[in-house]
């Protein structure tokens, strides 16, 4: 059953669901494409396709220019990501990922802040051979992309591990049951042919046209908002009892990122908290949220398919009762949670059973040999020797989990050797920045993103450290358009770009995830974004209260208004707001 909400049911369906609906279960004409050897790229209706199947069609956009004067094809190239539901992955996962970016990519392993792996650069005759890797090394790209549940999202940190343990269990079981069920993954990259003598498919959860668009979700587990559950369209939010075992969890729906610029009718939005329900009811709560979006999502207009946009139009009180009516019971009341902070806590961290944890800072996720530093040479180093596991967090860094006490000196020296042990040293800025990937390779990027906010935040570290400020703690993302995949719209201090060099700056979101940020200045120009936090900063130094964080500090001083309505992320704040603006 297709319902869309009724402001779309003059218009047909998006071309996406026809495609869906045609394609046999994902197959379409994938294979074909990839064996056309005419050109580097796949169809436009194969790249929609190959999304389910992690796969992205891509092309180097620093050599579009060039190409283009020589009058050849783009400079084609596929991403590749790959799920790994709660982050963790073992050390032999871990060292055939680092391989296959040598052998199959760009050299670089990219962590992404949904704790999963991506593989830039991929060739077309190399994407088959990679993909089949990524299986041998018991992890897949299916369902990685695409209008599907995507990898499931766990707080990673061990040191609470009893209840660590079982969230994790849970992330696993929600990731199982909602993977598409169709054969065409393994028919198109792994087997290279029918598999089972090519019985007809059936996806029991998703059918034919799977879903409006991309569903996410997340497991939270306070006082840590590491994964940002807000920002999801599903999340659940870990509840300890009184002996701090697992009581179940609260449940929350409608979160998200993205917007475009200047559509008010676009954007962000953080996930209201719908009910409480028992850890053996997560994953029919899982299934049911989802075939209420499948029923209801909005198939014309893709830009407003999302859970969030359902459940702004329909309400809240309508899908509780919807999803209730499915599951056959009523949740529970939420119960009172709290959450700190959404970053990592970096460094040793000693853990239950006697084992300890070293959470590496990594800029941005980006795993590389480069400029004098050896990341990707020092992981796949203590992958060689670790005997526990690795876990990606959700904020694009890596814990090596589990070391022994036995184990811990070893790992220590490799940690020295490589100089990682010092990386957490940087400023509480740099330790809580985060970037989206952007240009070269994404499609959709308008300014850079990953290859800037390090060398903004080295401009920004000299006024954090001459405000005194060196070791507090200050959220900062970016990213290269309004899709919000750093999460942008939850940093205290936001960049969304806009146009080449150019940024909207939004300020004012809460420390642990719980406030969007608000639109503070529209289209800054790179040069101007240092002189613009300059004072700021240098307010925020003298003037904070004890124990005040710099989003709430924006608010109290007027910079700009709580978030409130869709317009605070398209306006600028007006001249009363900002009157006591330097
Ligand atoms: Fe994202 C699209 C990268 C997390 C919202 N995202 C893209 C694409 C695939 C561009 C494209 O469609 O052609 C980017 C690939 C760039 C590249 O070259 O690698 C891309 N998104 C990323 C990653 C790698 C950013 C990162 O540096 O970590 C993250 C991969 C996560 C993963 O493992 O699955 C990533 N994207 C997010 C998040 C954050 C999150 O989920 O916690 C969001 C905001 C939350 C949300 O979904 O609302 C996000 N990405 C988007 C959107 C806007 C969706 C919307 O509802 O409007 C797009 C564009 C789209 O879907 O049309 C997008
Ligand atoms: Fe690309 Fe925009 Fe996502 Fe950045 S936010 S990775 S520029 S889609």
């Amino acid at each position: 059953m297709i319902n869309p909400p009724s402001e779309s049911t003059e218009k047909p369906p998006h071309k996406n669901e026809q495609l869906k609906a045609a394609s046999n279960y994902l197959r379409g004409a994938i294979v074909h494409d990839l064996e056309d050897a005419s050109t580097g790229t796949i169809t436009e209706e194969s790249a929609q396709l190959a999304k389910f199947h992690g796969v992205y069609a891509q092309d180097d956009r620093d050599l579009r220019a060039q190409r283009r004067k020589e009058g050849r094809e783009k400079a084609y190239i596929f991403m590749a990501r790959i799920r790994v539901p709660g982050g963790v992955c073992t050390p032999a996962q871990w060292l055939a990922m680092d391989a296959l970016a040598d052998s199959h990519a760009n050299g670089t392993l990219k962590l992404t802040n949904r704790q999963a792996f991506q593989l830039h650069g991929v060739v077309k005759g190399k994407l088959r051979p990679a993909i089949r890797e990524v299986n041998r090394a018991l992890l897949d790209t299916l369902a990685a992309c695409g209008d599907v549940c995507r990898n499931v999202m766990c707080n990673p940190n061990p040191h609470q591990s009893h209840l660590h343990a079982e969230t994790l269990a849970i992330a696993k079981a929600i990731s199982r049951h909602l993977s598409p069920r169709t054969r065409a993954y393994h028919e198109i990259w792994v087997d290279d042919r029918l598999v089972a003598g090519g019985e007809p498919d059936e996806e029991p959860i998703y059918g034919k046209t799977y879903l409006p668009r991309k569903f996410k979700i997340v497991i939270a587990v306070p006082p840590s908002n590491d994964v940002d559950v807000f920002a999801h369209d599903l999340g659940f939010i870990a509840i300890a009892d009184e002996r701090g075992g697992l009581a179940g969890f609260n449940v929350t729906v409608g979160g998200g990122m993205g917007m475009s610029h200047n559509q008010v009718d676009t954007y962000p939005r953080l996930a209201d908290v719908m009910g409480f329900c028992l850890p053996g009811q997560v994953v029919d709560v899982a299934e049911k949220v989802v075939t209420v979006q499948r029923d209801f999502g909005d198939r014309v207009e893709r830009k407003h398919a999302r859970l969030k946009y359902t459940i702004a139009d329909r309400g809240l009180v309508w899908f509780r009762r919807e999803v209730e009516s499915r599951l056959g019971y009523e949740l529970g009341s939420p119960r009172r949670f709290e959450f700190a902070d959404t970053g990592d806590r970096y460094g040793w961290v000693e853990g239950a059973g006697g084992s300890a944890h070293f959470t590496v800072f990594i800029e941005n996720g980006r795993v590389k040999d480069a400029e004098g530093q050896s990341v990707k040479t020092a992981l796949r180093e203590i992958a060689q020797v670790h005997r526990g596991d690795f876990r990606l967090t959700a904020n694009q860094h890596l814990m090596i989990a589990g070391v022994t006490a036995a184990d811990r000196p070893r790992i220590d020296a490799l940690l020295r050797k490589h100089g990682l042990d010092r990386a957490h040293g940087a400023t509480g800025l740099r330790l809580n920045s985060m970037a989206c990937v952007a240009l070269p390779t994404c499609g959709l990027a308008l300014a850079e993103s990953e290859r800037y906010l390090p060398s903004l935040v080295t401009q920004l570290d000299a006024e954090v450290e001459a405000a005194g400020l060196r070791d507090d703690a200050i959220v900062i993302r970016m990213t290269g358009c309004p899709n919000g995949c750093g999460r942008p719209y939850l940093a205290e201090i936001g960049l969304v770009g806009k146009a080449p060099g150019k940024y909207n700056l939004y300020l004012g979101a809460a420390f642990n995830g719980s406030r969007l940020n608000s639109l503070y200045r529209a289209s800054v120009a790179s040069d101007a974004i240092v002189p613009l936090l300059r004072p700021i900063i240098r307010r925020y130094s003298g003037e904070r209260n004890p124990g005040e964080r710099f989003g709430d500090f924006a608010i109290r001083a007027g910079y700009v208004k709580p978030s409130g309505s869709p317009t605070d992320f398209h306006s600028e704040p007006d001249s009363a707001a900002t009157a006591s603006s330097p």
